[in-house]
């Protein structure tokens, strides 16, 4: 397996597209992601409806460190979302620090990525940002065990943890995932509108499973990317 990094070298994001052909598309895409979303990017689009969500109470979670940061599985029948006309599934959700999408050049200490499956295998990422202030309840149900960097691989059963619960209002866009691969064709659902808040105690934890303390991908411009969001305007 290739190594890639968030490094300013030949495996960080300037290079991905040129260590594997399969990942070429980091780098001649043109719908790739994260993107900085701009004042113009603000529209509301009146045919979005809410945001249609149903995960379940409790789920059962596995928790480990990827080798790029914290990331916590879950097994199928954990929800489902409905967007675009296609239903997807949760699979997992995993963790940037500090955010890859930004607002107005704003940038949030961490945003985590909730990451769905359809069964034709089209991917939807819901992206959460966090600003630093209260304790997160969701955080803190893995904060504190996050395997660091340096262990990649191994597993923590968190047993049943509670779900994220989107917002009905968001922003979206079709994108690509975030680290190589680079695939094209991801629907990104972005919670804009009521952010998350996590301590700095949580933010220091969730930093130590993150080699050499970042995580984001350079952003994209967001000019002609169709980014519209649902409001209540
Ligand atoms: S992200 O949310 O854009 N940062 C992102 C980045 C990479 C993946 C997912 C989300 N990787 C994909 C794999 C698929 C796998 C899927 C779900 O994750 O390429 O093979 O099914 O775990
Ligand atoms: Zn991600």
């Amino acid at each position: 397996e290739v190594h890639w990094d968030y490094s300013g070298g030949s495996h960080g994001p300037g290079g991905w597209g040129d260590l594997k052909a399969e990942w070429g598309v980091c780098k001649s895409g043109s719908r790739q992601s994260p993107i900085a979303i701009t004042a113009l990017d603000l529209v509301t689009d009146r045919s979005l409806g809410k945001l249609d969500a149903k995960y379940r109470k409790r789920v059962h979670a596995t928790l480990y460190n990827s080798g790029h940061g914290a990331e916590v599985s879950m097994p199928a029948g954990s929800g489902r979302l409905r967007i675009g006309g296609e239903t997807y599934r949760p699979v997992q959700f995993h963790i940037h620090m500090p955010s890859e999408h930004t607002i107005m050049n704003q940038s949030f200490p961490l945003e985590l990525h909730l990451v769905h499956k359809s069964d034709d295998g089209k991917l939807a990422v819901i992206g959460f940002l966090f600003e630093e202030g209260g304790e997160s309840e969701f955080l803190a149900q893995f904060a504190h065990e996050v395997p660091s960097s340096n262990s990649p691989g191994v597993k923590v059963d968190l047993g049943h943890i509670k779900m994220m619960k989107p917002e009905r209002n968001y922003g979206t866009y079709m994108g690509s995932l975030t680290t190589p691969p680079c695939a094209e064709g991801v629907t990104w659902i972005l919670s804009l509108f009521n952010f998350q808040t996590a301590s700095a105690e949580q933010l220091a934890k969730l930093r130590a499973s993150v080699p050499k303390g970042h995580n984001n991908r350079p952003t994209f411009g967001s000019a002609g990317r169709g980014f519209r969001m649902r409001t209540n305007a």
